[in-house]
């Protein structure tokens, strides 16, 4: 629908940029920090750095968020490693570590910023992986424990919680984002098992907070996308139904209506890797309720039906935005409509008001979008970054989600990927995401300096704005 006249953004919503710990912090093991599973990462892809220094934030938190300061964030969205807290992931809590998250939330708050937490961004405590990961039941009452110990730690501080970051990226892609290679992940079946146990964590997660934080809001953060059929053909529409399922609705649904989603459920049970349900699972799950939907937003995909064949997959690779194709369920397309970036992502603006307006539609709970960005080799010159391709990506995406708010989609937030450079899940540090450049290569730390993209200062005025002016 096209409008004459576009509402404004809500007076408070939540202008903010996103990060997670391990691509960010470094201090891999300091102040008593146990090993995650990416710290025992042992193959990382040919040529990309290890996350042991990452952007050093852990030490120069105070300068970065002075800097997110300036930039005139209203929110920052930022993961807590579990291992600081509790090493091994059970037991007591590592004071020093969790000092460290009392420090940066405090500077946060005292900047006016408010601070969203996600609990679990891929960097399960390797201890508990050493047990058999989220394919042990057990892990499921440790997540729980967890929550209850960061819930009394920075309850009375932190209003917007997130569960688990993209479990969906962790069962259908743990290959790229280096989650999965765990000890129970033994084929399909047993990666689906671990689904439902995380479903579980989360739907206790959500219970919790809600009994110990009635003032707190809790909402799941899996990595949503439009998926469109290649061509108006009935059967390339019924195949974008298909992977819809799988994709998206089997984790929108498990986390907002606490049950599996049917047409997801007929495809794991043909396959046989329906999970096993124990009793109580399905209550649990029933009761749980967020109080809003994150999710991250790079692309949409495009698929066809399958032709039952091994031409239904794409040979380009690991990645977790990369359409894959999956013989008898769906085909893997490409979108002759959109441009792609530089690590062949598609790059899908209006794509992006189209899922806005679906998960709006589907589950009328509000809306924040927790991750959206653009990775590119950005090149710092005479103390410079000239990143106007970043520019140009957001202001195409901002200009979408005010389009969705006048369509009548209740979004109250938007945190791009990423506030500063940061180590990319399987693409090095030379892939960069941030408002601000960190002064290092892969293997190079050189001095780490923190600087100011073009990006930055373009952002800062559309907060300064409320994203009413989205021009240079
Ligand atoms: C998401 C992850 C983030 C982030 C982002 C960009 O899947 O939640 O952690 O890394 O993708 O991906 P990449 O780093 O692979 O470019």
């Amino acid at each position: 629908m096209q409008y004459a006249q576009l509402r404004e953004f809500p007076t408070d919503f939540l202008w903010g940029a996103s990060t997670s710990a391990y691509q960010v912090e470094g201090g891999w093991d300091a102040d008593g920090k146990g090993p995650s599973v990416i710290d025992a990462r042992t193959h990382l892809p040919e040529g990309t750095t290890d996350f042991t220094v990452a952007s050093d934030h852990y030490h120069r938190y105070a300068e970065d968020v002075e800097l997110f300061a300036e930039l005139g964030l209203k929110a920052y969205r930022f993961s807590i490693a579990w291992t600081r807290i509790q090493p091994t992931g059970t037991g007591p809590v590592n004071r020093a570590g969790a000092d460290f998250y009392h420090r940066l939330i405090d500077a946060l708050v005292a900047q006016g910023i408010e601070p969203i937490v996600t609990m679990y961004h891929f960097d399960l405590p390797q201890a508990l992986d050493d047990q058999g990961g989220w394919a042990n039941r057990d892990t499921v009452d440790a997540f729980a424990e967890y929550a209850r110990v960061v819930f009394a730690e920075y309850g009375s501080k932190v209003r917007y919680w997130l569960t688990i970051n993209e479990q969906n990226m962790m069962i259908l892609h743990g290959d790229a984002v280096g989650t999965t290679g765990q000890a129970g992940a033994t084929g399909k079946k047993g990666l689906y098992q671990q689904n439902h146990h995380m479903f579980l964590a989360q739907a206790r997660a959500m219970a919790l907070c809600h009994e110990l934080l009635p003032d707190a809001r809790i909402g799941p953060a899996p990595n949503i996308v439009s998926v469109y059929p290649a061509t108006p053909a009935p059967e390339d529409v019924l195949a974008a139904d298909d992977w819809d399922a799988v994709r998206n609705l089997l984790y929108l649904d498990l986390a907002v209506r606490g049950s599996y989603h049917p047409l997801a459920w007929a495809y794991l049970a043909e396959r046989g890797w329906e999970p096993d349900i124990a009793e109580g699972d399905l209550d649990l799950l029933a009761a749980a309720k967020p109080d809003f939907i994150a999710f991250n937003y790079y692309s949409t995909q495009t698929v066809g039906a399958s032709r039952g064949d091994a031409s239904d997959l794409q040979t380009r690779g690991t990645d977790q935005q990369l359409v894959r194709g999956e013989v008898g369920l769906y085909r893997a397309e490409k979108n002759p409509h959109l441009q792609t970036n530089a690590f062949g992502w598609e790059i899908d603006p209006v794509g992006f008001r189209t899922t806005l307006r679906r998960t709006w539609d589907r589950y009328r709970l509000p809306l924040i979008i927790t991750e959206n960005g653009i990775g590119a080799f950005d090149q710092l010159v005479d103390g410079r970054v000239h990143d106007d391709y970043r520019i140009d990506y957001y202001r195409r995406h901002i200009e979408q989600i005010r389009l969705a708010i006048t369509d009548g989609v209740d979004v109250f937030g938007y945190c791009p990927w990423a506030a500063i450079d940061l180590i990319s899940t399987h693409q090095g540090c030379s892939k960069r995401y941030g408002f601000i450049y960190v002064n290092r290569d892969e293997f190079d730390l050189l001095d780490l300096a923190r600087v100011r993209k073009d990006s930055f200062g373009w952002y800062r005025r559309v907060i300064d704005a409320n994203g009413s002016r989205l021009e240079d």
